[in-house]
């Protein structure tokens, strides 16, 4: 892969809307990328391996749990920091984006918010630090867009739990050390379990041969009667609002995080496009690129300020689940549409591995399916200015 040259674009002075905290973050955030991410993550990608030398430097740069307490190991910063973090890794890789929105948003999250004191010191500091990395289960063989209907299934039997059923694309499920996992009980209602590797009966094979988030381990968790212990239960919140509360906060992170995957095929593109000669000029100086150029910054301009209204209603406890939805649609929108255009500019050299763009276009095939497909956040939306559901 090339060296990496990037220069993030700030068209609208965003920066004049942070804080000093928020750049500081935010700088040693896209530093860390720079010098550990973008030499390794082509190869990795390649190679369809998740690259584990970066589980340290995710914990470092406060990754893990940006907005958690520091009492628990986490950041303690706002949300908009914790938007611009996403935002440096997934300019890296969406893969690694990933790894760090389910340790953080999806297992540091539900156990800080829906556990109780004795898990929250058990788990949390572990997880801050990667010394613990962990997996969601949600999403099921046959219920993917409708979790409501999942049939993973736990049992009281008196002195423990014992859970069965299985979870299907799970990402980090390869590796993680425990599982926050969503089941119902006799009743059918839904609750989430703590489920540790090396429980009896519990394993996470690797899903192969993908073509997107190459560089993310994603997996199956099967559930064969393995026996979970009392205390390993969420106490605080069940049904389903539960899961999906925690998948706000993660669809938050993706609404910036598709910014860095954008203003890198962008800033990969504007480059190539003034260097790259033909017919006697740079092609940057033909009307019909500068047209693509053109759009995309201005696409990456709007994602950018809808991020950052978000981020101040998040700060300020404002923003609604369906404000979320409508920015993790957006802007993944915005930029799977920029990777293919900027994909383009660079002619054959945007299908190789030695530029980043193919990498990233692939990748956002999952981002825009995974937490909530582009579809159900229409839907979402939709439901939301009519007051009517769409779903059911
Ligand atoms: P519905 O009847 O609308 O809602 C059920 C209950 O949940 C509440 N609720 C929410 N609560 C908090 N946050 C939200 N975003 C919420 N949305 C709904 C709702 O108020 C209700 O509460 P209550 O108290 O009345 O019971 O549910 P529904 O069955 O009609 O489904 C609605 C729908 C389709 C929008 C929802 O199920 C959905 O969002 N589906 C998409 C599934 C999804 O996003 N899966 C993601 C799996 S995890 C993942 O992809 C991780 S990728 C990680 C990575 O690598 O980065
Ligand atoms: P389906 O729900 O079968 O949808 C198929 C198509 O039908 C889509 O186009 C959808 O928009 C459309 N559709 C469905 N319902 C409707 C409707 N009512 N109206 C109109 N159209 C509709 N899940 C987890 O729990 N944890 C994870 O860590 C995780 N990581 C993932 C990592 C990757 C790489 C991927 C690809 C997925 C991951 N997922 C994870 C699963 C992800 O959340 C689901 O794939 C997603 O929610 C969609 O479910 P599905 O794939 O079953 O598609």
């Amino acid at each position: 892969m090339k060296p990496d040259l990037f220069q993030a674009p700030d068209y609208y002075n965003l920066d004049d809307l942070l804080t000093e905290e928020n750049k500081m973050v935010r700088d040693a955030a896209r530093e860390w990328v720079k010098r550990d991410v973008s030499p390794i993550i082509e190869q990795a990608a390649q190679d369809a391996k998740f690259p584990k030398s970066i589980i340290k430097g995710l914990a470092e740069i406060g990754a893990f749990g940006p907005y958690i307490p520091e009492e628990y190991g986490g950041a303690g910063l706002d949300q908009i920091s914790y938007g611009l973090i996403m935002q440096e890794i997934e300019r890296g890789d969406s893969g690694v984006r990933s790894t760090a929105s389910v340790q953080s948003s999806l297992v540091m999250y539900p156990i800080y918010k829906y556990g109780n004191e004795e898990q929250r010191k058990k788990y949390l500091p572990k997880l801050a630090s990667g010394e613990f990395m962990g997996c969601f289960g949600l999403t099921e063989p046959d219920h993917g867009s409708n979790p409501g209907g999942m049939v993973t299934n736990f049992k009281d039997k008196g002195d423990h739990y014992l859970l069965n059923g299985a979870k299907l694309w799970i990402s980090n499920s390869p590796f993680a050390d425990i599982a926050v996992v969503w089941a119902k009980n006799e009743e059918g209602r839904i609750h989430g379990l703590i489920v540790e590797r090396g429980m009896e009966g519990f394993s996470t094979p690797e899903t192969h041969n993908k073509w997107s988030l190459r560089a993310s381990a994603t997996g199956e968790l099967i559930f064969d009667n393995v026996k979970i212990p009392k205390e390993n239960l969420l106490p605080n919140k069940s049904g389903l609002g539960a899961p999906l509360g925690c998948l706000d906060s993660a669809r938050f992170g993706i609404a910036w995080g598709a910014i860095g995957a954008a203003m890198d095929c962008y800033d990969t593109a504007l480059r190539y496009s003034k260097e790259r000669m033909q017919f006697g000029k740079p092609i940057a100086g033909f009307q019909l690129q500068q047209k693509k150029l053109a759009e995309m910054i201005t696409e990456i301009t709007k994602a950018q300020l809808l991020a950052w209204r978000l981020g101040v209603l998040r700060n300020e406890g404002k923003a609604t689940s369906a404000q979320i939805s409508m920015a993790k649609r957006n802007n993944v929108d915005m930029a799977l549409h920029i990777a293919r255009e900027a994909r383009q500019v660079l002619g054959a050299m945007g299908i190789t591995g030695d530029y980043s763009i193919m990498r990233h276009m692939m990748n956002l095939e999952s981002v825009i399916t995974y937490e909530g497909t582009h579809d159900i956040h229409l839907l979402i939306t939709g439901m939301d200015i009519t007051g009517i559901s769409a779903f059911n």
